[in-house]
């Protein structure tokens, strides 16, 4: 009896399998975007009627419908709830990445996350919603190969990677690009194709910032800096936190504390600081404050469901929130920039653009709160615009401090974002703690960052919440120096935390730290270009090496500066986990004497064989010339190696009309020689009159100037 029903129930399941498959080939409707990249909606979405996708930066042509060879097809559903949901279903073997802003690994398998906008304060590896939201997961396949999944939606949404890869989420039924590619760093240039890259910054953003929440009053913020210039500790940038502010009011400053903003900016500027200005967008409700008035005149305000303006409770007591999917809000928010930035200031960083509001459970304002649109954007709840609430600020943010200052790259920093929001902010993970489980997430949160098309990011170095010893300190910096955004921080009441305020043994590594970025410059902004052109990340998973190499797809304690440089941090000295790296050629360098190998603190750097990095002098600014350039050079096993470096004037917008350098330079061995020459040369910015250096690593390491004789030739390389 069994025998006989078992083999019936076997072709059954065969058979549902089968047909639930090709059922949901043909229930979904698909277009194809370009080349391996398809959207898939429901069958019975009516596309003409989902609001406008907030990720994309610009709608896309359809180019037709998924090739009949397409295997990747999500299956949809509606619960009873009328949740919607989507599954990509994995092979075993794959590894999943991505998700945004997520504390914890580096490798998501078995993480749900929640897309939801929300002020983390006091987040952990079990917290599931932070600042942001990017419903997008990018997998690597057992053999190497790629493919991504963007779940298309602003509503709240689950991304649950415990079995395959499922999105659920509220709101109407939204449609799911899958981007194939031979690589992961395919995949992403893909979706980089979609969603845009980040604008190159200006160079200053690149050098490291120092913040405290909050530096005041302004003879402070002098102090500060004139203290690093006096131990010469390399800086670009000071930073004003809320406290500015005449009673936190944005647009305004305390009259006895900052009584005189343009001057500090002068005094600043002078000492070859550029600075940045808080901003949040809660605007106190106050007759006569102007920022409120001309936003009740012009109803640039969220509204209730019952039409009345909303107010919640923010920093400078109850405020009302500009609506920033109006095109009228977003006119006007841009246009409050032209004064601000008047004084001098360099750059602007919006805080608290979740939206947050204290004293409510949700930390932000009632779903169904009224956004009116316009310009494409369909009225709707605040549940629906809830995640792109930060995005749209930093829109207009960018929008204004452009239209301020036109000649000059905009600089934003964002907590709440979106995907795709990479377009107008970089972002730093919010509110952290001063522990090794927070220093060690540094890592894996700038690297899932990156793999969701945000490449301008860094942690709070030393950790916001809480005091930290100088031994934790000295390590951050270590590894903070290194990665695309570096900035220290704290919050209010804290022990302060300068480098030199942990004894000279700390500050003498947090200079070196500093030095090696500031050297590293010419590299990193090689890297920011890059970036800025195919939306690859700047601070790499070990696996883009090799991602076929399964013993590195779960390692986050080593990372790649771009492909040539790799980073092992001294995450957690007292652990005994050897980083799984890379096969090849690496050799470890020195960049300003140190000794990586025996430092508790500082990263070991290794170089790839077949690589040439180009370095610059240590200077304690990105405003300093390039000279002398150091082209470091690491042969393969076929004694050769290239590397390219990129250059402009660090500010405005003549490289987009040719005026910048990208130099290709090789590096061969011939007999005794090794002949580095450059390969090739883009644009038509002057060359620079320089010294330039050369240091071959090979088995030994040797250092020549142009004019030495000694085994090199030098051949035309500037
Ligand atoms: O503006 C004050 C802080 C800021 O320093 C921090 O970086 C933000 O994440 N801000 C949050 C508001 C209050 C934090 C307790």
């Amino acid at each position: 009896m069994i025998l006989s029903v078992q083999p019936k129930l076997w072709l059954i399941a065969v058979f549902l399998f089968f047909f639930s498959r090709s059922y949901a080939k043909q229930i979904c409707q698909s277009q194809l975007l370009g080349d391996g990249i398809v959207r898939f909606y429901e069958a019975n979405a009516i596309i003409k009627e989902l609001p406008p996708s907030m990720s994309l930066e610009r709608e896309q042509k359809v180019l037709g419908q998924a090739p009949a060879e397409w295997t990747l097809i999500p299956e949809f559903s509606v619960d009873k709830r009328g949740s919607h949901s989507a599954v990509v279903r994995i092979e075993p073997g794959t590894s999943l990445y991505g998700t945004g802003e997520v504390s914890g690994r580096l490798m998501r398998n078995g993480y749900v996350i929640e897309c939801w906008n929300t002020d983390a304060y006091g987040y952990d590896g079990s917290t599931k919603s932070l600042y942001q939201s990017h419903p997008w997961v990018l997998a690597v396949r057992k053999d190497g190969t790629s493919f991504g999944v963007l779940a298309d939606t602003t509503w709240r949404c689950e991304i649950d990677l415990t079995e395959n890869i499922k999105f659920s989420a509220q709101g109407p039924s939204f449609p799911v690009i899958v981007i194939e590619a031979d690589s992961p760093q395919n995949v992403l240039k893909k979706l980089a194709s979609l969603i845009g890259t980040m604008p190159l910054p200006p160079k200053w953003a690149i050098g490291y910032h120092q913040c405290r929440y909050s530096y005041y009053p302004d003879k402070q913020v002098l102090k500060i800096a004139k203290e690093f210039r006096d131990r010469k500790i390399p800086c670009d940038v000071i930073w004003m936190d809320v406290d500015y502010m005449n009673g936190y009011q944005v647009f305004t400053f305390h009259p006895t504390h900052f009584p005189n903003p343009t001057g500090l900016n002068r005094e600043l500027n002078d000492m070859g600081f550029k600075t940045v200005w808080m901003i949040d967008p809660g605007v106190k409700v106050k007759k006569g404050y102007f920022v409120y008035d001309q936003g009740v005149a012009g109803s640039y305000f969220v509204k209730r469901a019952n039409g009345r303006e909303y107010n919640g409770k923010v920093w400078p007591g109850w405020c009302a929130f500009p609506d920033f999917t109006m095109p009228e809000t977003q006119n006007w928010w841009a246009s409050l920039y032209k004064q601000f930035m008047a004084r001098g200031i360099d750059g602007v960083w919006n805080d608290m653009d979740e939206p947050a509001v204290f004293k409510t459970p949700t930390k932000t304002m009632p779903g169904d709160n009224i956004h009116r649109g316009g310009d494409g954007l369909p009225r709707g709840p605040h549940a629906q615009y809830h995640n792109v609430y930060g995005m749209l600020m930093v829109r207009a943010t960018r929008q204004g401090i452009q239209q301020a200052n036109p000649d000059k790259r905009p600089f934003v920093l964002t907590r709440a974002n979106f995907i795709g929001g990479q377009r107008y902010a970089a972002t730093w993970t919010g509110d952290n703690t001063s522990d090794c489980n927070h220093l060690e997430d540094s890592v894996s949160m700038i690297l899932n960052l990156g793999l969701s098309g945000q490449p301008f990011c860094g942690p709070d170095i030393g950790g916001f919440r809480n005091d930290c010893d100088g031994k934790l300190f000295a390590r951050w910096m270590g590894v903070g120096a290194l990665l695309p955004f570096a900035r220290g921080h704290t919050e209010k009441g804290n022990i302060n935390k300068e480098p030199w305020m942990f004894g000279d043994g700390v500050e003498s590594t947090c200079r070196m730290a500093l030095q090696r970025r500031y050297r590293l410059l010419p590299y990193l902004y090689t890297l920011f270009y890059e970036a800025s052109v195919t939306g690859l990340p700047i601070a790499r998973p070990v696996f883009f090496a090799n991602p076929a190499d399964p013993k590195l797809r779960e390692e986050d304690d080593a990372f790649l500066l771009g492909s040539d440089l790799l980073v092992v941090p001294k995450l957690r000295p007292d652990s005994n986990h050897v980083p799984n790296l890379p096969g090849g050629i690496w050799r470890s360098f020195s960049l300003v004497d140190e000794d990586a190998a025996s430092d508790i603190n500082l990263p070991d750097l290794k170089i790839r064989g077949g690589a040439i990095i180009p370095l610059g002098p240590v200077v304690q600014n990105t405003q300093s010339s390039l000279d002398p350039l150091t082209l470091l050079i690491c042969l393969d096993e076929n004694g050769c190696a290239e590397g390219k470096l990129y250059e402009d004037e660090g500010e405005g917008y003549d490289y987009k009309k040719e005026k910048f350098l990208l130099t290709t330079y090789r590096a061969k061995t011939v007999g005794n020689n090794v002949i580095v020459q450059i390969a090739s040369k883009l644009g038509n910015m002057p060359s620079p009159e320089r010294n330039i250096k050369c240091e071959i690593l090979a088995e030994k390491r040797a250092i020549f100037n142009k004019e030495d004789e000694l085994g090199l030739i030098v051949e035309n390389v500037e």
